[in-house]
């Protein structure tokens, strides 16, 4: 284990991006939960997406000039839309105008700079009509009785939910080549109605057929499984404050960090961290000996907008101004 974190301890930085059809509503990366979408209504960004300014090349050397030597997508948020084209569903952005396998052509481009490349994976599913709803989901929020569930959760099958998921990490773990990070989002035991989630996707064996597949490969703590042996190999302190990271010396950790709040896209959010705050974080990561991924919420056309891209060029002058 202390083995195959020594690159990911060394690199330090990596870049998060976070990207689906909620680029298009434009107002976080849970829009369709936090407006209790449909799939219905939620149809429109799937048949509007059309990224005609996606260029992974791009994306790529703005994260290297930013010092950053690793990323991860999001190659299934909780929205269930698949960035790749898996055989296992429809909901894909080969099935949209988009017309390819945007992960593959991630993968590529990232790979073409010399950086790590990591899969972020949504255990929750918001469109898979298997997935059992709990108070995560969606349609569940206005109602959050045991009988609504009930009544919701009719013919919903978990095991198929279950199989579809492993069904997608094994074609994830093997048409892309090495992939260096696995970053599965996110099992949860805070008081939710239905427990602790390990169980419904079967975490143990999940884990072992990814680590069979790639071996080497580095997984994050979100399946619920820290007792495992060979389970978590870092945890994932999430937006928390410059402060609070200090709690973390002495483990293996990685905090993950948004410019402005939300994940997605999010076009009128106006609490953008300033680039002094953006610098603060990855100083005080690294000095207390930590990883800081820091995220990207691509537009629904495929570009980092200025402000992210402000936000990363001063990071890249640092970086340039401290390189001896
Ligand atoms: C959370 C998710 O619910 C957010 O949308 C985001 O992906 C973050 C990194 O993890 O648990």
């Amino acid at each position: 284990k202390k083995k195959r974190m020594e690159w990911w301890t060394d690199a330090r930085f990596g870049m998060f991006i976070h990207w689906g059809l909620y680029s298009l509503a434009a107002r976080h990366e849970w829009v369709k939960h936090n407006e209790h979408m449909t799939n219905e209504q939620y149809q429109k960004y799937f048949d509007m997406y059309n990224p005609d300014h996606f260029d992974p090349h791009k994306w790529a050397r703005a994260a290297k000039a930013a010092g950053m030597k690793y990323a991860v997508l999001t190659t299934k948020h909780h929205e269930g839309f698949c960035l790749f084209d898996s055989k296992y569903t429809d909901y894909k952005a080969t099935n949209t105008k988009a017309k390819r396998d945007l992960v593959k052509e991630y993968v590529q481009a990232f790979r073409a700079e010399g950086l790590k490349v990591g899969f972020y994976y949504s255990l929750l599913d918001w469109h898979h009509p298997d997935y059992t709803m709990d108070d995560a989901h969606p349609l569940t929020q206005v109602d959050t009785s045991q009988a609504n569930y009930d009544k919701l959760n009719k013919g919903r099958d978990m095991n198929k939910y279950r199989l579809y998921l492993k069904n997608q990490v094994r074609e994830l773990m093997t048409n892309y080549g090495k992939i260096d990070i696995l970053w599965l989002d996110w099992s949860w035991d805070k008081g939710a109605k239905h427990g602790k989630r390990d169980k419904d996707w079967d975490a143990v064996n999940l884990l072992k057929m990814v680590r069979q597949l790639q071996p080497g490969i580095i997984v994050n703590n979100r399946l619920g499984l820290e007792d495992y042996s060979d389970g978590a190999d870092f945890v994932t302190p999430e937006q928390v404050s410059t402060k609070e990271l200090e709690k973390y010396k002495g483990k293996t950790w990685e905090t993950c960090q948004t410019f402005s709040g939300s994940w997605g896209y999010y076009r009128d959010e106006n609490t953008w961290k300033t680039h002094r705050q953006l610098l603060d974080l990855l100083i005080t990561s690294v000095s207390n000996g930590g990883n800081l991924i820091l995220n990207v919420g691509p537009t629904a056309r495929g570009e980092f907008d200025y402000r992210a891209t402000n936000a990363l060029d001063s990071l890249a002058y640092w970086m340039h101004a401290n390189d001896k």
